[in-house]
């Protein structure tokens, strides 16, 4: 088992939503991609974002994560469907609960 950071340990409690956090993997041209959205509750800043996008990037099949963490709402972009339990396995290997699939606009 990989051993993480939590993120929790580095927030401030104070939550910056200022710049939403981007993850892309690079050296990839890709078609069509499947575009999900899941809930995640717990993040309070932009360290927890950062977790969460690491951990999700990590989930095979997935090119893009885009996490709002006012929402919890994370935007994910893969290249097949993915497994909803590994990406509940993500967030909660990243130290937060996973909420389910959302509709994002
Ligand atoms: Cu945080």
């Amino acid at each position: 088992m990989r051993i993480l950071l939590r993120a929790n340990v580095f927030c401030a409690g104070q939550p910056s939503v200022d710049h939403p956090i981007v993850g892309t993997k690079r050296g990839r041209r890709l078609g069509a991609m499947i575009e999900n959205g899941y809930l995640v509750t717990g993040m309070s800043c932009g360290h927890c974002a950062q977790s969460v996008t690491e951990e999700i990037t990590a989930v095979s099949g997935v090119e893009n994560v885009r996490v709002d963490v006012e929402t919890g709402h994370v935007k994910v972009q893969s290249t097949h469907a993915l497994d909803e339990a590994a990406v509940r396995a993500a967030v909660e290997e990243a130290g937060y609960t996973y909420g389910g699939l959302v509709a994002l606009v």
